[in-house]
């Protein structure tokens, strides 16, 4: 039955960790075993999409050649893809990696960088049905949480995300083909986070499909003075606040726990009478 206002149900991404194989010596090995276990574990806790990512963008992070990238993510894309049928994303900034993972088979690209590296656009462009998430970031990984400074930090993270926008359409990419994200952590202090919430419905009024990464971020650490491992409860309440306002994707370590958060919110939203 068609229901009226209706909005599709919110989707949970599930965050796979590819975690360096404690067997081996300089971290260069990875353990395709428990990333499988955990991207089981994310399908069956209910999970939309699972992310890959083989870079870290932690501050301070070393940079990751593309050979290693691709050694860490194609084997487990490749994989996760023959097991189940999740939509998979891959989080790199890296055009050959992108090429080679929309090769094995990627839904979509998670570009922290919003497809400026040098021949991303284009990447993109050459593959008819992947999707594609630009984020906002200011500055680079590496020192982007320094200073962040803004003037305005709503429009002109909007203004940003709709010049990337523009740039993929420019390119010939399809508009439903594109998800927006403002980025919460990147380049951002705990007021310029808190205020991105609060006016999160600017963003899913642009008509792009807003995603939005909070799980165990530092803002929640900030507000609950908390460890990185206890921050699941303040997680869930940003992840319910973002879907009230319109947010269509949830990027997470916690599956089960926000799945059944998000589906008592989507009850409710899109409950009728
Ligand atoms: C250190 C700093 C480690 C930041 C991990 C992170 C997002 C993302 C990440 C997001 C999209 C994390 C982040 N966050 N991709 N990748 N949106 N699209 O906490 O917010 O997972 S990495």
């Amino acid at each position: 039955m068609f229901l009226k206002n209706s909005l599709p149900s919110p989707q949970v991404m599930g965050i796979i960790n590819i975690t360096p194989d404690s067997f081996s010596d300089g971290g260069h090995f990875f353990s395709i075993d428990s990333a499988l276990n955990h991207a089981r574990l994310i399908v069956e806790e209910g999970a939309d999409i699972i992310d890959i990512g083989g870079e870290s963008t932690r501050p301070g992070a070393q940079a990751v050649s593309v050979q290693e990238e691709l050694d860490r993510i194609i084997p487990i894309l490749e994989k996760i893809r023959a097991e189940w049928p999740i939509k998979i994303s891959v989080d790199t900034s890296k055009a050959q990696v992108m090429r080679e993972a929309i090769a094995v088979g990627a839904d979509m690209i998670n570009d922290i960088m919003a497809l400026r590296g040098e021949g991303c656009l284009a990447t993109v462009a050459a593959s008819e049905q992947v999707q594609i998430c630009l984020m906002h970031i200011q500055g680079e990984p590496r020192t982007m949480q320094e200073s962040p400074h803004y003037e305005e930090v709503v429009g002109e993270i909007k203004a940003f995300l709709l010049e990337r926008v523009r740039a993929c359409l420019d390119m010939g990419i399809a508009s439903n083909r594109l998800l927006i994200d403002p980025g919460f952590g990147f380049g951002k202090t705990v007021a310029h986070n808190l205020l991105l919430m609060r006016k999160l419905d600017v963003f899913s009024d642009l008509g792009y499909p807003v995603l939005v990464g909070l799980s165990r971020k530092s803002l929640i650490g900030n507000i609950l003075n908390k460890p990185v491992t206890e921050r699941l409860y303040g997680g869930l309440a940003l992840a319910v606040l973002a879907v009230s306002k319109g947010a269509a994707v949830i990027r997470t370590h916690d599956v089960a726990a926000t799945v059944d958060a998000l589906k008592m919110t989507d009850a409710v939203l899109n409950s009728q009478g």
